[in-house]
């Protein structure tokens, strides 16, 4: 009896923590190599490196593509909205999205709860940029009034007044920024920035939100 508690134990933790290599298709890089212009207080060691492989349950979809966007900014300075989930991530114009200064948020709507596992954003790849105070917020209330949580949040000197983040700003690049949810559950995922190295504007070329079904 005891020999057999002592097997099915570690079989059932197996099973829960099934995990594949997120599977990704990425945009063709713009630029190459580490750029060493860009400076500011709270940036990321730069490594050059590419991501490794990411882990994440077994059955994780893309639950993203050609889900609805809403904004801050309902009428972008170029493009459209639903560009940010079309699954086009090139980096040239044509591909990104610019709403307007300052602080501006993007939210996709998954349609209803999921258990995440991976969020992709791509803000813009076709130069090297920092953008600003990016925090990324998951909720079940499309107005994020309720049931809140915060995932990612680099704005080190609360100019955005969401709170202090603990999480380094960096360098965009063609295969974009992948933020690890950690299992949240939540049908809405937004997005803030505000301006970049570069200008004042806020872009997203694309998001991705990788999930699995709540049982
Ligand atoms: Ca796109
Ligand atoms: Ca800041």
């Amino acid at each position: 009896m005891l020999l057999l508690a002592a097997l099915l134990v570690p079989l059932a933790a197996q099973q829960a923590a099934e995990k594949e290599v997120l599977k990704l298709q990425l945009p063709k890089p713009m630029f190459i190599g580490t750029p060493t212009n860009i400076k500011s207080p709270n940036l990321e060691v730069i490594t050059g490196k590419s991501r490794p492989p990411f882990m994440v349950p077994v059955g994780t979809k893309l639950l993203s593509l050609k889900k609805p966007v809403r904004s801050s900014d309902m009428q972008p300075v170029i493009g459209e909205l639903d560009m940010i989930t079309d699954g086009e991530k090139e980096g040239g114009d044509g591909y990104f999205v610019e709403l307007g200064p300052g602080k501006q948020w993007v939210q996709v709507d998954l349609g209803k709860p999921y258990a995440l596992h991976a969020i992709l954003v791509w803000h813009y790849h076709s130069q090297a940029r920092v953008y600003r105070d990016v925090i990324v917020q998951l909720s079940d209330d499309k107005d994020f009034l309720k049931g809140v949580q915060t995932i990612f949040n680099n704005d080190h000197d609360n100019t955005s007044g969401l709170g202090i983040g603990k999480d380094k700003e960096y360098i965009e690049v063609a295969e974009g920024r992948l933020i690890d949810p950690k299992g949240a559950k939540a049908r809405f995922a937004r997005f803030y920035s505000n301006g970049n190295t570069t200008n004042d504007l806020n872009h997203y070329v694309e998001i991705e939100v990788y999930g699995t079904p709540i049982s």
